[in-house]
């Protein structure tokens, strides 16, 4: 193992924020810790419940299971098991399983005396989940806006409620969301193309470093963000990406509830239109 010596430094205990030294342990290369305990036990719940829910259904094709989220008409009570408990309490499983490994991620960054960026981040993943199958269902009135845990279910879930707003791709948020994404894959890929290339010089050549990357970038299009930058800018369009996507489904029914195409009034309202001489 190439880490060992740099493991025997900084596998101590310490850094824990529940359970002090109860689970402060390792199992083979895995940290415990007391929300390694819980993530298992949310993961082997929620996944038993699933398996339970698909037994119960009609099919154990693996595209066709599906498990939904209770009538609109329970409204935000509690549903019996199998007209949509068994989504409410896999809900409760996803997001005891995502919160703990959260968690569980903070005691190491502690351990290991590093930033909190990777939790942060896995965070606002976790919060898009959220926003999907509670913030919005909550401000809608009934858990029945949630999507359905199903391959082909959620999306087709994800086609109807796109287009109950008529064309969803006119809403604004969705824009922004959908050109961070992309903006993310264009970043991702000059980046690993640069490392590779650096990296896997033509045969009989050194490796190639940095500075050869910040030149390349200065040559193409007079600019290099740099390698620090470079891993920056990446998290920015990530995140920028999940929290715009959240933040256009969470405006769409609980704070617009026509079409987006119909949204863009504002700019064809404009008084300026009004004074510019037509007739
Ligand atoms: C860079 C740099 C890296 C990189 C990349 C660039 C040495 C190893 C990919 C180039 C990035 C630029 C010009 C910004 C692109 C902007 C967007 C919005 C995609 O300069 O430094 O580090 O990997």
């Amino acid at each position: 193992m190439a880490m060992l010596n740099f493991e025997r430094k900084y596998r101590v205990r310490g850094g824990t924020l529940l359970g002090g030294d109860l689970f402060d342990f390792w199992v083979g290369p895995f940290y415990v810790g007391f929300f390694g305990v819980t993530t298992i036990f949310f993961t082997f719940l929620g996944t038993a419940l699933i398996l339970w829910g698909a037994s119960q259904g009609p099919t154990w094709n693996v595209w066709q299971i599906n498990i939904a989220p209770p009538d609109l008409s329970y409204g935000l009570r509690f549903a019996p098991l199998l007209e949509g408990g068994l989504w409410q309490l896999i809900t409760v499983c996803a997001i005891g399983a995502f919160g703990s490994w959260a968690m569980r991620e903070v005691e190491i960054c502690r351990k290991l005396g590093m930033g909190y960026h990777v939790p942060v981040a896995f965070s606002v993943a976790i919060l898009a989940y959220v926003t999907l199958n509670v913030v919005r269902p909550i401000l809608m009135g009934a858990w029945g806006h949630g999507f359905p845990y199903g391959i082909y279910s959620h999306l087709d879930w994800v086609s109807n409620v796109g287009y109950q707003y008529l064309h969803f791709h006119y809403n604004p948020a969705h824009m922004l969301g959908v050109s961070f994404f992309f903006a993310s894959t264009f970043a991702l890929s000059l980046h690993g193309a640069l490392i590779l290339s650096s990296t896997n010089p033509a045969p009989g050549h050194t490796v190639r470093t940095p500075e050869h990357e910040d030149t390349f970038f200065r040559d193409v299009v007079g600019y290099s963000i740099g390698t620090l930058g470079i891993h920056r800018l990446g998290l920015y369009l990530a995140l920028a990406a999940v929290l715009f996507s959240a933040l256009c489904i969470v405006l769409s029914g609980p704070f617009w509830s026509r079409g987006w195409p119909e949204w863009w009034s504002w700019w064809l309202n404009m008084p300026i239109w009004s004074q510019w001489p037509v007739n």
